[in-house]
């Protein structure tokens, strides 16, 4: 990410601010022998891959003032650490000028804080009964002096920002998709009945890796027969059986762009004809939904319609005799932002405009039958349609059975 995108996000979220109004963003803290991934409201906004630091944006009149804090390189830390950014390297990548020491954050804050009307803040749930998030606990003395301003999370202001991606943006998705796509194919090239299911994860991670996406969006569902009618299932430990179908819902992270992709195949070398069937119900109703995709439509309205098919679906498949009985073998949403985040910014009532990324993904789940079908792609909205991001990775049966056939000699 150069500066140009992430100076621009900036001046576009200051035009969205009142007068009185401030941004404090704190990047993620740095964790122990853990791997660092950055609060993605700060990456965002700075292009910033470092812990501890801190975005302080004030908007006063017309003007924004746009100041960042970063850690002091201490130099007997950094033999444990490594080197910490420069001020230098900071404005280098983030293309804010006024860089200051984290130390120093408390002092500025001091000084603006008796003009602030409104805070919005990276503060996450405001759950009571769960801890404080650091962004929250780090306001406090604000709070506690200033109680009159107001704290707001971030995405009030950020959404519709986040929401529309840019070219830049487009480009990291893709990449993230292609690498979870090839990394699909190398697992349906590979997978027999016996392995364990996270050997299948195995075979994706090693993909990733090799081909520059350095993690995953979100932590993989690699479910076997029964197990795909879990639909968050990622415990990944079970042997796959023979006859048995193959949920497979993961997604790479690149340049932390998430993909979110599920595709579905047979252990042996073809479906059986019941899964075929619901299979073949379930990939006629996501592309019924892709169909409808364009700026103006509701997230709601592709929801209430994959209801709809799939209820006829089930109807066809004998599963179900009353139509009110649907949410027995279908249970969730069809589709949800992607970006940064792997369920990204834009809620579910949102109207579609071009630049949105979403997911198709309904799903029908017969746990009696010891079977879970979902497909899911990920789509572009475009000035006038769509644009299937994921269209490269097979889905048809026919392809899925030639490409098991071949992988197991038949
Ligand atoms: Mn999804």
């Amino acid at each position: 990410m150069n500066q140009e995108f992430t100076s621009n996000r900036r001046a576009k979220l200051g035009l969205a601010l009142q007068s009185g109004d401030a941004v404090i963003l704190f990047a993620k803290p740095e964790a122990n022998l853990e791997k660092f991934t950055q609060d993605n409201n700060f990456l965002y906004l700075t292009g910033l891959n470092t812990p501890e630091a801190i975005l302080l944006l004030l908007k006063n009149a017309e003007n924004v003032t746009e100041m960042l804090f970063i850690e002091r390189g201490i130099p007997e830390r950094e033999v444990w650490d490594g080197k910490k950014l420069t001020k230098a390297e900071a404005t280098e990548l983030s293309g804010i000028t006024r860089v200051y020491y984290k130390d120093e954050f408390m002092d500025y804050l001091s000084v603006y804080a008796p003009g602030l009307k409104r805070v919005y803040a990276n503060i996450g749930s405001r759950d009571l009964s769960k801890p404080v998030s650091y962004p929250l606990f780090a306001l406090k003395p604000l709070s506690k002096r200033y109680p009159s301003v107001l704290i707001d999370d971030i995405s009030a202001v950020l959404t519709p920002l986040r929401k529309i991606k840019d070219d830049w943006e487009i480009a990291q998705l893709q990449k993230a998709i292609d690498i979870t796509g090839k990394g699909i194919l190398d697992i349906m090239e590979t997978a027999t009945a016996g392995m364990m299911e996270y050997e299948l994860e195995a075979i994706l991670f090693y993909r990733m890796q090799r081909s520059g996406a350095k993690t995953w969006g979100f932590s993989p569902i690699i479910a076997s027969g029964i197990n795909a009618a879990t639909l968050h299932y990622k415990k990944n430990e079970c042997r796959i059986e023979n006859n048995e179908v193959v949920l497979m819902d993961v997604g790479a992270s690149y340049s932390n762009y998430s993909a979110d992709i599920t595709r579905c195949f047979p252990i042996g070398a073809g479906f059986s004809e019941r899964q075929k069937a619901v299979y073949e119900a379930v990939l006629n109703v996501q592309k019924q939904i892709i169909e409808l995709i364009k700026p103006g439509i509701t997230l709601s309205h592709l929801q209430v319609t994959t209801r709809e098919l799939i209820t006829e679906a089930l109807l066809g498949l004998g599963l179900i005799e009353n139509p009110d009985d649907f949410s027995k073998y279908y249970m969730h949403g069809v589709s949800h932002f992607l970006g940064m985040d792997t369920h990204d910014l834009g809620g579910r009532e949102a109207v579609l405009e071009p630049g949105n990324v979403i997911t198709v993904e309904p799903g029908i789940y017969i746990p009696e039958e010891r079977l879970g079908i979902r497909i899911e792609d990920d789509v572009l909205v475009t000035e006038d349609g769509y644009c299937v991001l994921s269209q490269n990775i097979p889905k048809e049966t026919a392809e899925i059975e030639a490409i098991r056939k071949a992988a197991l000699n038949q």
